[in-house]
């Protein structure tokens, strides 16, 4: 890398603010202002594609998982900056997320999750910005409604799924988002079975999960059980390959104990390709065998149902071209990544072009498939797209990005990211219709290339300019951990609200006029219902007796965007916060006798200091 001095800085800062007022926000040409050379002008022309001035808006959403912070990071691009956070499987004291009845109940017994690939909905192939979908390893998926940010629903713990890693990838229409097992263990839970059964006693579980396609509401659609590997991630097939989601996996050899040594033995693992239109007709049907509650369908008695595609060592990322056409797989301990062709896959599996098969599963011959093994550089992870047929792969050991051409596998360009890169994400390119323009770098690690912050050093994003022929590196930001995976979509497919509509307040308890603010008794369960507007909290003060359950209902009335009302009440552990237009419950029983002052904990007007009240507990 190359140091600066402050004069050179001075010069690309000058350079900047010359052509931004020579040309408002248009791309650059080369920037007159700067001087010193070519390094500068890099600079400045790619401060200029980056920067979004005070009050303009970025083109992309980012949405970044945040790993096992349990959450999800927005950050506009191509600015980088970080707009908001949204609470998935985490509560989050900010917008009082686990705190309140319903997303308390949402999170269940867990307080944490960890959260890998986001999967934003689609129709015909294409992001749609109606919800965002999440796994979690604990077993369970999420969705986001993107009308309003916020966790709308947590499924699971599913039944058999241990360690949900191959997931939330979507299919096309958002029919399906899928879960993997990374962890294969018998079956139902809680049978347990000494580690040396392994190979025949433990089971892999791929599932589908159904997707309401006006709600959004998830329900468990399918579940077929396989041999025990672990399945790592998947995506699902489009256009020509639609009908069929794929999954990696690795440790087919079977093994335990230190897998870095025994699951490494083999030099081909496993794609799984599954007809997931087959598997919802026998769901359908009501074939299966009930295990852990859920009918599991088993792939060797419904033949056509699954087949295994070898891949490369230890496979991390499967990714289907936009036209659907090639299945790029990538196999971590390897030099290449290759590209299966659909067409070929087909014609094998009709020809019964097998070289065996994994518990009844066939096995397809490598060389009838596969069309190229591209060699990218070392360490392949995972591919994303462009809208001109160029692939970019992320390789984790050259710590760089490859770009390559789909077709005639020709390798154009390389990129070095500044440490260890796992995922990339290119602006909506896993779609039918790539964007091309950007592509994030999602690495693991930032070796000091930032201010430092003692021995944990935050992982650092990287912004690569994909415009042109050659990628160029525009700019570093600093994600939260762990963005494992990312989705960008166009800014302009989003549409959120600006407050909950009165009329679409349907909450038993929610109350619109000060006057219906009060206290009601049934026994010892009391009900409180608040009215917050600026700025009183109604009622101003209640009594209760000690050992009361009891529910405070607030109900935010402002129709204003951005009128926040939160509620903390001291010495109880509640934290509320209630947008405009909302209903929030929370429940608990008044332990401690006393005088608990209540508040407001969002600032919301030059009174909002006085927006308090008391319960008084006798
Ligand atoms: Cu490469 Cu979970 Cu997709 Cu991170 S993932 S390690
Ligand atoms: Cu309401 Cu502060």
């Amino acid at each position: 890398m190359k140091t600066r001095g402050k004069g050179t800085i001075l010069a690309t800062v000058a350079g900047i603010v010359a052509l931004g007022l020579l040309a408002g926000r248009c791309a650059p040409s080369a920037p007159k202002g700067a001087k010193k050379g070519a390094a500068v002008s890099d600079t400045a022309a790619a401060a200029m594609k980056v920067y979004v001035a005070p009050g303009d808006l970025d083109e992309y959403y980012l949405f970044a998982s945040g790993g096992h912070s349990g959450q999800m990071y927005v950050y506009g691009l191509p600015s980088g900056r970080h707009i908001s956070t949204i609470p998935v499987f985490t509560p989050y004291p900010a917008t009082g997320y686990g705190f309140d009845d319903d997303s308390k109940k949402m999170l269940g017994d867990l307080t944490w999750g960890d959260a890998h690939h986001p999967g934003l909905s689609e129709t015909n192939g294409d992001y749609d910005g109606r919800w965002l979908f999440i796994n979690d390893m604990n077993g369970r998926i999420a969705r986001i409604d993107l009308r309003d940010f916020k966790t709308k629903q947590i499924l699971g713990p599913v039944p058999n799924v241990s360690g949900n890693h191959a997931s939330s990838f979507v299919t096309p229409n958002t029919e399906y988002a899928v879960m993997g097992s990374r962890f294969s263990i018998p079956i139902p839970k809680g049978t347990a079975v000494e580690v040396g059964k392994y190979a025949t006693d433990y089971k892999g579980v791929l599932t589908g999960i159904k997707i309401d396609p006006n709600t959004g509401e998830m329900s468990i659609g399918w579940q077929i059980v396989m041999p025990p590997f672990d399945y790592d991630l998947g995506d699902a097939g489009k256009l020509v390959s639609n009908g069929w989601v794929f999954f990696t996996s690795y440790n087919t050899e079977r093994a335990i104990g230190k897998l870095e040594v025994t699951a490494s033995q083999r030099d081909r693992d496993y794609i799984a390709a599954v007809d997931w239109k087959m598997a919802e007709q026998l769901a359908a049907k009501g074939e299966g065998t009930v295990i852990g509650g859920v009918k599991v369908i088993d792939p060797a008695k419904n033949p056509g149902l699954v087949y295994f595609m070898p891949c490369g060592k230890s496979p991390h990322g499967v990714d289907v071209s936009p036209d659907g056409k090639y299945v790029i797989g990538s196999g971590k301990l390897q030099g290449v990544t290759t590209a299966f062709n659909w067409e070929k896959v087909q014609t094998a599996m009709r020809n019964k072009d097998f070289t065996g098969d994994e518990d009844g599963i066939p096995v397809l011959k490598y060389e009838s498939i596969k069309d190229a093994e591209v060699p990218v550089g070392l360490g392949p992870l995972h591919t994303q797209f462009g809208p001109d047929g160029y692939a970019y792969t992320s390789l984790f050991v050259d710590s760089a990005i490859a770009k390559w051409k789909l077709g005639t596998w020709e390798v154009v360009d390389k990129v070095p990211m500044s440490y260890s890169i796992g995922h990339l994400s290119a602006a909506e390119g896993d779609t039918v219709s790539p964007d091309g323009k950007w592509l994030v770098g999602l690495n693991k690690l930032s070796h000091g290339r930032h201010l430092s912050v003692g021995p944990s050093q935050p992982e650092s994003s990287q912004l690569v300019d994909i415009s042109e022929e050659k990628m160029k590196l525009a700019l570093d930001f600093f994600t939260e951990p762990e963005p494992h995976y990312a989705q960008i979509v166009k800014a302009d497919k989003i549409k959120p609200i600006e407050v909950y509509p009165k009329e679409e307040n349907k909450h038993p308890l929610a109350v619109w006029d000060v006057k219906d603010a009060g206290l009601t008794r049934n026994g010892n369960k009391v009900t409180v219902k608040m009215v917050e507007v600026r700025s009183t909290i109604t009622p101003t003060d209640f009594e209760v007796k000690e050992g009361d359950e009891v529910t405070l209902a607030i109900t935010n009335i402002e129709q204003t965007t951005d009128e926040l009302h939160g509620l903390g009440l001291l010495d109880y552990n509640i934290n509320i916060v209630v947008d405009p237009g909302e209903t929030k419950t929370v429940t608990f029983k008044a332990k401690k006798k006393g005088v608990y002052p209540y508040y407001c904990t969002n600032f919301c007007s030059a009174l909002h200091q006085e927006m308090q009240g008391y319960m008084i507990v006798r």
